[in-house]
C-alpha cells in the first residue's frame, strides 16, 4: 500500500518534471539543482557564485529548507531574484514547488536557474524537478566514504563537489579516495575541489557552469530553429 502511493506521488513529479524541462527548453533556461548533507555548503557555494556575476546576468535562485528563510536572505544580498521555498517537514523539494515558486517569481529565460535543494543525501535523489544537472557536494568533514553510503545521489549526479577544501590540512580526508568512491557509483562523474573561503577551484567551477549553460543554449536553438 505505502508502495502504491510513494509511485504514484513520484509519476505524478514524473510528469510535472517533464513540463518544466519543456519550459526550461522553450525559455533556454539552464537549471542546476545542487544537493547536499545539511552544512556541506551549498549556500556558501552560491553566495560566492552570485557574488562573481556581472550584475544584471539573468540568473534566479530558489533554495529550500525545512524551516526558516535564512538562506534566501544570505542570496538576496546580491541583486539576483531568490525565493525561499519553506517545505515544513517535507526533506525535498518537489516539481510542484519549483513550479509555484518559478511563477511567484516572474522568471523567464534565458538565463540560469539554481536550486539548492534541502539539505538531505537520500530523499532529494528520486525528486526530478527537470533540471538539467544535479550537482552534489561532500564537504572534507563528512567522510570518504559517503559516496559508497549514499550511491543514490552519487549515480544520478553529473558533477561531484569537494567542499571546503581549506580544511584539509586540520582534517583526515583523502580527496582521491572519496573521488575514487564516487566514481565507482558513477564512472563518468566529473569532479571540482574547492573553498567557498579562499575562492580556491572557484574558476574551474565558474568555467564549467558557463559550458553547460552554452551547451544547454545550443542545443534549445537547435531545437527551437
Ligand atoms: N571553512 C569553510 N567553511 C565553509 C565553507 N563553505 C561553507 N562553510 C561553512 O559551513 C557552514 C555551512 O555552510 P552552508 O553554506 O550554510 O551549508 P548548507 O547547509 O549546505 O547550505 C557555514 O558555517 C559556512 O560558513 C568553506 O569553503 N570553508
Ligand atoms: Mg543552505
Amino acid at each position: 500500500m505505502r508502495e502504491a502511493v510513494e509511485k504514484k506521488v513520484l509519476s505524478e513529479n514524473d510528469r510535472l518534471a517533464a513540463e518544466l524541462r519543456q519550459r526550461y527548453r522553450d525559455q533556454n533556461i539552464l537549471c542546476v539543482n545542487f544537493i547536499s548533507a545539511p552544512g556541506s555548503g551549498k549556500t556558501a557555494l552560491l553566495e560566492r557564485t552570485l557574488a562573481s556575476f556581472a550584475p544584471g546576468r539573468p540568473v534566479a535562485v530558489l533554495t529550500g529548507d525545512l524551516q526558516t528563510d535564512n538562506d534566501a536572505r544570505r542570496l538576496a544580498k546580491f541583486g539576483f531574484p531568490v525565493r525561499q521555498i519553506v517545505t515544513g517537514g517535507t526533506c525535498h523539494l518537489d516539481a510542484r514547488m519549483v513550479d509555484r515558486h518559478l511563477n511567484e517569481l516572474g522568471f523567464r529565460g534565458p538565463g540560469l536557474l539554481l536550486v539548492e535543494n534541502v539539505g538531505n543525501l537520500v530523499c532529494p535523489s528520486s525528486y526530478d524537478l527537470g533540471e538539467a544537472a544535479k550537482i552534489v557536494l561532500l564537504s572534507v568533514t563528512e567522510g570518504e566514504d559517503k559516496p559508497l553510503k549514499y550511491p543514490g545521489i552519487f549515480h544520478r549526479s553529473s558533477l561531484m563537489i569537494l567542499t571546503k577544501i581549506d580544511l584539509l590540512p586540520h582534517v583526515d580526508f583523502n580527496p582521491e579516495l572519496a573521488f575514487e568512491n564516487a566514481r565507482k557509483i558513477h564512472p563518468e562523474m566529473e569532479y571540482i575541489a574547492l573553498s567557498s573561503r579562499t575562492g580556491e577551484g572557484f574558476d574551474k567551477w565558474l568555467r564549467w557552469l558557463d559550458a553547460l549553460q552554452q551547451k544547454v543554449q545550443q542545443l534549445a536553438a537547435a531545437i527551437n530553429s
